[in-house]
């Protein structure tokens, strides 16, 4: 006899540990019908939802305490950068840079590795030196090198990745040598869930004297992220896939690399003092900081942390992987559908073709009967080049997902194939 999405859910918390069913309550959009069908949202590798603790803290603050920061004497504005420093501290911990000064407010992820590259890359990397990234890269952490090597004639090398999506670990050490300046290395793969050994990467890559930047855009969301463990001189991620607004993000950098690295964008804020004749740079982290912040998205970030926060990260972790092999075991049961990624302890995403059947279709007629997934290349074509497909339409988890979401989604399949035969 089949159980009811209840009883699923109340196995799967005595499995877990994790009440994703209460976190639920936590996200007001989750509640709400799309063409006539209770909504699932499988879609938190593009952008988490956001929790109503995120979501008033930001009304709050504009309600209450807005003015700009760091420049005004008076009581909101000291209020308002009370609050968008702690957020910093909060980012802080998050992340567990040994110095507050070494986090870095950005828009997200994509900013923070063009930040990298033009600056700490353009005064570094020179014509012969090489740029090691891997054949699993998002968009944003192969084009921003492209881009340096155009200036500075330097080659970018890419590291392939095996048949499971997977880093091949000896390609990659073969093609580290003492040219490699710079290493950049996706955490967590968005198309794929593949988790990468960034402390391993990072410790062959200072063995061959090259820096390490790490792409957290899907582990921050996941994992417990911790710069000093891993070693790695700079680490990314953006707020909105981890349950903040969107348009703020941190740069970790290592302290010393941030001081010797010329700044970025020039304006107000990221200065001492300015003359015609000479401009001094202010202090770290604000030198990379030019220009009015996004205020209340730090805000939020800081809320959205403690959020996370709240949680037993063991439950968490297990809650997720429970959704992964849960997954497995759901698709597997659909015809004709193959997923691609199937590394070994890959977190949050199950990208999936089926066959004859267009991933733009499939993105389609679920979002007919309420589901919500990505379609397309998911901004990585090298990962659909390597497997040989267009597209592919991807279920990706957040915390508040369930195995009736993917009860849901497998159903919403069979309609899939009903419709297109
Ligand atoms: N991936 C996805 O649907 P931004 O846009 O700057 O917040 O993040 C860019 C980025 C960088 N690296 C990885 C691994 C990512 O997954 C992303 C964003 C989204 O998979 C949108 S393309």
């Amino acid at each position: 006899m089949s159980k009811s999405g209840g009883q699923l859910a109340a196995d799967q918390n005595t499995f877990t540990g994790f009440d994703a069913e209460s976190v639920r309550a936590d996200f007001p959009v989750l509640n709400q019908q799309v063409h006539g069908k209770p909504l699932v949202y499988l879609d938190s590798a593009a952008s988490s939802q956001k929790p109503l603790h995120v979501i008033n803290a930001v009304s709050r603050y504009y309600e209450n305490d807005h003015s700009n920061v760091h420049r005004g004497v008076h009581s909101l504005s000291a209020r308002a950068t009370f609050a968008y420093e702690r957020a910093r501290g909060k980012a802080h911990v998050f992340l567990n840079s040994k110095n507050i000064r070494e986090i870095i407010y950005v828009r997200g992820t994509t900013e923070a590795i063009n930040l990298v590259a033009q600056t700490y890359g353009r005064a570094n990397v020179g014509e012969g030196d090489e740029i090691l990234i891997s054949e699993m890269e998002h968009h944003s952490n192969i084009v921003p090198w492209q881009m340096l090597c155009e200036w500075t004639g330097a080659k970018l090398v890419v590291a392939p990745i095996d048949e499971r999506g997977q880093l091949d670990m000896t390609a990659f050490a073969e093609k580290l040598s003492e040219r490699t300046k710079i290493v950049g290395i996706v955490h967590v793969s968005n198309a794929l869930g593949t988790v990468n050994p960034v402390a391993e990467i990072t410790k062959m890559a200072h063995d061959a004297g090259a820096v390490v930047v790490v792409d957290g855009a899907q582990a921050a969301p996941h994992l417990r992220v911790d710069v000093q463990e891993i070693g790695c001189d700079f680490y990314a991620f953006s707020g909105h896939k981890a349950y903040a607004p969107t348009g703020i993000g941190i740069l970790y950098g290592r302290e010393e690399l941030l001081e010797a690295m010329p700044p970025w964008q020039g304006g107000g804020e990221m200065i001492l003092s300015v003359s015609f004749d000479s401009t001094t740079y202010n202090e770290l982290p604000y030198k990379f900081e030019a220009g009015t912040p996004n205020i209340a998205g730090a805000i939020g970030l800081g809320e959205a942390i403690d959020y996370m926060g709240r949680f037993n990260h063991e439950a968490l972790e297990r809650h997720e992987h429970d959704l992964v092999a849960y997954g497995y075991d759901a698709l597997a049961t659909v015809p004709g559908l193959t997923i691609v990624g199937t590394a070994e302890g890959k977190v949050g995403v199950h990208s999936f073709t089926l066959d004859g059947i267009h991933a733009h279709d499939i993105g389609t007629i679920l979002d007919n009967e309420g589901i919500a997934v990505r379609t397309g290349h998911h901004c990585a074509q090298p990962v659909m080049h390597h497997f040989g497909v267009p597209a592919t339409a991807r279920a990706s988890f957040g915390i508040y997902n369930t195995r009736d979401d993917i009860d849901r989604l497998v159903e919403g399949l069979g309609q899939v194939r009903k419709l297109m035969g």
